[in-house]
Parts: structure tokens; sequence; C-alpha cells
């Protein structure tokens, strides 16, 4: 078994208790399979007031991580940069890649990961030069800090490793319907406010569900979505109603 270990910097070690103690992750980390250990950047400060900010050079708003304490703690815990590293170092930011199901992947293949958590207007860009290996965004909003988004990866790569959901290796982003938007799924009871399940999820007939299934999950994809399919979206064309192709 292949445990992967994943540290996090951050100035709010307080919010991931309970986040790593429930669920999928919980059962992740329960079962060894994934290992989560927690760092207060505060603890690499260097004065009395265990300082980790200060004014943005140039002017303007707000305040900026200052490097000693993030360059030093991220050499603690992953090594410098280079090839005798020890984990992957990711610092969560907007200005990231944009993080999808490939790259969570990619991530889930790694031994060890480093998440880097910014607050405030963000990092001094020498952190980046001498500590980050990748920077990695989970979508265009603007949120707080990196909490929430080393949260989104540490429960998406979780789920990722083998034996965390009973499923093999390679399950999940090699899956049959990976890259589509999944269609509607039902459970009981069979009419519920005078809607009805669709005949064919009762038939028994496993090969006209999952049949079903596929077409609904490729019609859904491609109106939701079409970008997933390779295709481009709605504005491309120049009818507002789109392409005039079949929508039913
Ligand atoms: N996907 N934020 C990080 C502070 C910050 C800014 C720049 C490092 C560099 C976000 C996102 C996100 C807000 C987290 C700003 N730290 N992170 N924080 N969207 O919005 O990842």
């Amino acid at each position: 078994m292949a445990t992967l270990r994943i540290d996090v910097l951050t100035l709010f070690p307080e919010l991931f208790g309970p986040f790593l103690r429930t669920s999928v992750v919980g059962r992740a980390v329960e079962a060894g399979l994934v290992e989560v250990a927690v760092h207060d950047l505060r603890d690499w400060a260097h004065d009395r007031h265990r300082t980790v900010d200060d004014t943005p050079y140039g002017g303007g708003p707000g305040m900026v991580m200052k490097p000693e304490p993030l360059v030093e703690a991220i050499e603690a815990l992953a090594g410098a940069r280079g090839p005798g590293r020890s984990a992957h170092v990711v610092l969560l930011s907007p200005q990231g890649a944009r993080l999808d199901q490939a790259g969570l992947a990619r991530l889930a293949g790694r031994k060890r990961l480093l998440l880097v958590c910014g607050r405030y207007e963000g990092v001094d860009q020498r952190v980046i030069d001498l500590g980050i290996d990748e920077e990695l965004s989970i979508g265009d909003y603007v949120l707080a800090g990196g909490e929430v988004p080393a949260m989104a990866v540490i429960e998406g790569v979780a789920r990722l490793e083998p034996g965390v959901l009973g499923n093999p290796a390679s399950a999940g982003s090699e899956s049959f319907q990976a890259g589509l938007l999944e269609g509607p799924q039902y459970t009981r009871p069979p009419v519920f406010g005078g809607l009805a399940v669709p005949d064919v999820l009762r038939s028994g007939d496993h090969a006209a569900v999952a049949e079903w299934r596929a077409r609904r999950a490729r019609e859904l994809t491609r109106r939701r979505r079409p970008d997933l399919l390779g295709e481009a979206g709605p504005g491309s064309e120049e009818s507002a109603s789109g392409s005039g192709e079949d929508e039913s």
C-alpha cells in the first residue's frame, strides 16, 4: 500500500480538523491510505509577534505574505527546490493553472505533496521563484485564502487513491464516462411530486440502462459543457438559437 503524504502550510490550521476526520477523507486517513500533517506558518515567524505579513512595495491595498517564514517553512517541509526535494510544492492561487480531474490524477500519483495556503493579497514573488513547484487555481473566483482550495485538492486526490472508494487503481479519471457530466439519477419512490422515474431504470435491463445513461450524459454535456467534448460552445455560431441541430 503506497500512502500519499500531504503536508499543509497555513495560518489557520484549525480549519482542517473536522474536514480530515469526516467522510471519504476521514476514512482514507483512518485507513492509512492518505497521511495529512497540517503546519502553522507562524511557527516559522522570526519575531515575538509572529509576524507573517508586510506592506506591499509600490503601495496599494492590503498586505503581502513576507518571504522569510514561508521559504523557511517550505524548505523545512519539502527541501530546497530541485531534484533532491522530498515533496511536490503547490501554491493555491487565482494566478495558478486551472485544476481539473486530470490535474488531480497527476497530483494523486505523487508520493508527497506540500500544499501552501496564501492569505491577504498573496505572497512575495520570491517565495514562488524559490520555493513553489506549481501554482494551481480551483476556479475563476476570489476566495479569502488557499485553505478551501487545499481542502478541494485533498478531497479530490484522496478519493482517487486506490482502496479509498473500494475502487481499483486507475478508477476515477479513467472510467468510461470520465470527462462527461453525469446524467440524472433517481432513487425511490417511483413517483414523487407527480414526476415518475424513467421506465428504463426500473426495467432490469442493464444494457438498456447503460445505454440510456451514456446517452443522457452525452446530451447533458453537449448542452452545458460542450468544451468537455472538444466542441465550441454557444456564441461561436451566428444564430442565437445555436447551430440548428437537434436539441431534443
Ligand atoms: N483558487 N485564493 C489564495 C491569497 C493568495 C493570492 C495569491 C497566493 C497567491 C484561490 C482560487 C483563491 C484567494 C486563495 C487569494 N495566495 N486559490 N488567496 N480561486 O481565490 O486557488
